[in-house]
């Protein structure tokens, strides 16, 4: 069957399970070879053609609503639903999202990226539905790993208080990223394995129908039989308790299983949860016996062996420097405690958990469970490290905020994939802490020109013992300099000149230094003398520099990886505008106040104006505008 012609899935309808079959097996070389070249999130989709296909022949998208948490696993879902040839583009700059998106199809009601939302849109929905009387199914789709968010379990306890109609599809394949963990994974695999459970549920439940309605002393013997049976067989029917039917567990590759279940699931009234059984990566060796996680998401590789393309890389990669410079610190440091929220693998912490099992702890899906234990954790003088992306420690704002920043709690934030991070796109860039954590009293804010200065930022947070400490670094990989053999520690609050200048001065940090460097050089040519300055310390500013560069007039071009509003920039304009200095011109490049979507990041800088070339010509402009200033003023 050529995937490109489908336009719609109702083609479904009257296929055979054998047909069924085949099409999966169809699905899956297509996936494996496309994301062979483009990357994505291949195990997860492998997991996932069957349950898909099954869920497209039971229902009726659009008028039936699918929602899939986090939504790396949609890409079948997108298949099916007339997106097969644009798969070339995957993640790619302009071409078809790796996650859901309303603007590319109607079979895509609820977008995503962060985990654990899909439980509460789809009360949002099934309420919506009700009240204007409609009637179509609410389908989310949420993996075992997502359901350890706290909004999945605010979800679930308010799903089944309301009562309301909904199928709750629960992808079960013991994987988050990284496998699984905690209480309800546990309870998950005491389900999993108690096939006799609901064998022996199902049967009493037939003989309780069969029994007249005597009511009294017969029928409420044979619930509590039902009851205790269910304590007897499997410690803690969770779901049943929170007020859903539970269904399960199925094989969720076998087509048989899913149809009957799913039908029965679309007669049952009230909340029901189909637990469904999958094998993540499977069909493709690989993926398939992968137990760390590498499969979960990857770049280009090569089909026949599984090998990774990986372009030649001049440094380490940012996550390895971090947290291996965190592992050599906890050797002589017995008060670090390292905390990841489900992102061990991401973050690089595997040398850690290996070295230090007893002070390493992944929570799962929990950032804002993980940000407040490290407050705890630092309420009794020890060291908590919080390795948290940045788009995810959105996730966390209040807990940093009314936590760790309002009673000054020494916790080292390590605030991976800070700037813009590429395919994933607009979900997942990094590009607002600096905006939501300069404004909070007691924060420490700093990011790194070099692996070798992040070395030091390490030591250095972890020497501060003043408050709060967050250090952002970048996705991808440092610029291969030369790393000093021992760590030291950098005075908070100071800046670094690079070059020294009379014409202009550029501010700005992290990423965007080299390239601010470069445009320093090529101005240099037309002879703009340009001071440039390592501003590595967003919150405090260095006062004493940035006075004397005011005092003397000279025009300031700041430039961030992130987003303007509320960003570093806007730091400066507070300080010139809070110390009278009016008469000075400055100039501010960044992320301008929109959402930027999928590209590698090259794209995605031209895109914004985020280039050396914008860079010359703000810092002409700014040369030129300062001596007409400069003349009136005279
Ligand atoms: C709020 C949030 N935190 C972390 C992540 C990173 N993340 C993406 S997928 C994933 C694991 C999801 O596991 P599961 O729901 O079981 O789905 P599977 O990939 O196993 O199908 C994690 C931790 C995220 N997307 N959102």
């Amino acid at each position: 069957m050529d995937l490109t012609k489908i336009t719609s899935p109702s083609f479904l309808k009257n296929m055979t399970n054998k047909e069924l079959e085949s099409l999966s097996r169809e699905i899956r070389s297509f996936l494996i070879e496309k994301c062979s070249i483009t990357g994505g999130h291949i195990g997860p989709n492998l997991g996932v053609v069957e349950l898909t296909i099954a869920l497209h022949k039971a229902f009726n998208s659009p008028k039936d609503k699918f929602l899939w948490d986090v939504g790396h696993q949609a890409y079948v879902h997108k298949i099916l639903t007339g997106r097969a040839d644009q798969f070339d583009t995957l993640r790619q700059y302009k071409g078809l999202s790796g996650f859901p998106k309303r603007l590319e199809s109607e079979h895509d009601e609820w977008e995503t990226g962060h985990s654990s939302t899909s439980l509460s849109a789809a009360m949002g929905m099934a309420i919506a539905r009700d009240i204007k009387k409609e009637s179509n199914y609410v389908v989310p789709i949420i993996g075992d790993g997502a359901l350890t968010g706290g909004m999945a379990l605010e979800a679930l306890n308010h799903i089944g208080h309301e009562k309301k109609n909904m199928i709750v599809i629960l992808n079960d394949n013991e994987m988050s990223i990284a496998p699984n963990v905690g209480a309800l994974h546990s309870i998950l695999g005491r389900l999993r394995t108690a096939k006799e459970y609901s064998k022996a549920k199902e049967e009493l439940e037939v003989l309780m129908k069969k029994i007249p309605v005597l009511g009294g002393k017969v029928a409420s013997t044979a619930e509590r039989v039902k009851d205790s049976l269910k304590y007897l067989v499997v410690s803690g029917v969770f779901f049943e308790e929170m007020g859903f039917k539970y269904l399960g567990p199925i094989d969720g590759h076998d087509f048989e299983a899913l149809e009957k279940t799913l039908e029965y699931a679309k007669k049952v009234k009230g909340p029901v949860i189909v637990h469904v059984i999958t094998k993540k990566g499977k069909g493709y060796k690989p993926a398939e016996e992968d137990t760390v996680g590498t499969w979960h998401g990857t770049g280009p590789y090569k089909m026949e062996t599984g090998d990774f393309v990986k372009a030649k890389a001049k440094g380490p990669g940012w996550s390895n420097l971090i947290s291996d410079s965190v592992r050599k610190l906890m050797e002589n440091e017995e008060r670090i405690v390292a905390i990841t929220p489900a992102m061990p693998v991401g973050s690089k912490m595997e040398g850690i958990q290996r070295d230090f099992p007893n002070r390493f702890f992944d929570v799962g899906i929990a950032e804002q469970h993980a940000t407040t234990m490290a407050a705890g954790i630092a309420t009794q003088g020890m060291k908590p490290y919080l390795a948290i992306y940045s788009t995810f420690l959105q996730r966390a704002y209040d807990q940093v905020l009314h936590d760790i920043a309002r009673p000054n709690l020494n916790v080292v934030i390590g605030i991976d994939r800070s700037g813009l991070v590429g395919a994933d796109g607009e979900t997942h860039q990094g590009v607002f802490d600096i905006s939501f954590l300069r404004h909070l009293p007691n924060m420490v804010l700093m990011m790194p020109k070099d692996e070798n200065e992040g070395q030091h930022m390490v030591k250095t947070a972890f020497e501060y013992n003043d408050g709060p400490i967050a250090l952002r670094y970048p996705r991808g990989n440092g610029l291969g300099v030369v790393m000093d053999e021992e760590m030291k520690t950098i005075p908070i609050g100071s800046w670094e000149v690079l070059k020294e200048g009379q014409d202009a001065c550029i501010l700005t940090f992290g990423t965007t230094i080299p390239m601010a460097m470069e445009a320093s050089s090529e101005l240099a040519e037309q002879g703009i003398d340009v001071k440039i300055v390592n501003a590595r310390f967003i919150k405090p500013l260095d006062e004493n520099m940035l006075h004397e560069l005011l005092a003397k007039k000279m025009p300031i071009l700041t430039i961030e990886e992130a987003i303007l509003q509320g960003g570093f920039g806007s730091a400066v304009l507070e300080f010139a505008s809070d110390n009278q200095y009016v008469d000075v011109m400055i100039d501010r490049m960044g992320i301008p106040d929109l959402f930027i979507e999928q590209g590698n990041v090259d794209q995605l800088l031209e895109e914004i104006h985020l280039t050396k070339e914008d860079a010359i010509a703000r810092i002409e402009q700014l040369v030129k505008s300062n001596k007409v200033i400069g003349s009136k003023l005279v």
